[in-house]
């Protein structure tokens, strides 16, 4: 008796995701979810991505906090449409908070949204939301052990960005050790090193992205 309650919520959420992907695709938008934990670069990397953008791909924001409206501010500050999506406490957005934040988006003025999720390496990756790609962003401070200890996220990824490379030095982080890890849960997912600090690797990750839009 217990389980079928678990089934229904994520099959409700499930549901709600496939409405949610049916709106972007109507408006051709192509989504990202950037799950990653506090701090690693999330916002960092929307602002980096945004400013390598081709012009004819605009792009948009929905930010996921438990509070504030912090990164929304930073968002706006740049001139991008952005939706501060707070979860009151929850660990993650779910596809009902992001299907509530559509109507406050122009989303035909949108090419790329980028859904930044909450700060969380575990709760974020059991949740669809209707995006197209998971991007999980890692960095360089939280050791490069993080694939081998939070298999879930790297496993649900379909890109991996390892941020913050300008402190590889620094913290002598192992790149191999790390790719190996991923490579082990997840052989298909692409990895980027890049610095949303010095710009460094971020060409590479942007040719990916157009990439994928098709
Ligand atoms: N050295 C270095 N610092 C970076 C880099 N990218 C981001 N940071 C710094 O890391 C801190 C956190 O960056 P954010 O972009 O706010 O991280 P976030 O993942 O959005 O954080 P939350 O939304 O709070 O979970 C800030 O002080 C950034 O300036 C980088 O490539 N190198
Ligand atoms: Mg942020």
């Amino acid at each position: 008796m217990e389980i079928p309650v678990v089934k229904e919520i994520l099959s409700a959420n499930d549901q709600i995701a496939a409405e949610n992907r049916a709106a972007f695709g109507a408006s051709g938008v192509f989504v990202l979810n950037l799950m990653a934990s506090p701090g690693a670069g999330k916002t960092s990397l929307i602002l980096a991505t945004a400013d390598h953008l081709p012009k004819t791909v605009r792009p948009g924001v929905i930010e996921g906090d438990l509070a504030s409206s912090i990164d929304a501010d930073t968002i706006a500050a740049r001139g991008l449409p952005v939706v501060q999506i707070n979860t009151g406490g929850n660990c993650h957005l779910d596809a009902p908070m992001v299907r509530s934040a559509l109507p406050s988006l122009p989303l035909d003025e949108i090419d790329l949204l980028f859904i930044e999720n909450v700060g969380n390496l575990v709760c974020t990756a059991n949740f669809n939301l209707g995006a197209d790609r998971a991007v999980v962003v890692a960095s360089v401070p939280e050791g490069h052990d993080k694939p081998y200890k939070y298999p879930g996220m790297f496993a649900a990824a379909d890109v991996v960005l390892l941020n913050k490379a300008d402190l590889i030095e620094v913290f002598e982080f192992d790149v191999d050790y790390f790719r190996r890890g991923l490579e082990m849960l997840n052989p298909d997912a692409s990895l980027f090193v890049l610095s949303c600090r010095t710009g460094e690797g971020v060409g590479p990750w942007i040719k990916w992205l157009l990439s994928q839009r098709g």
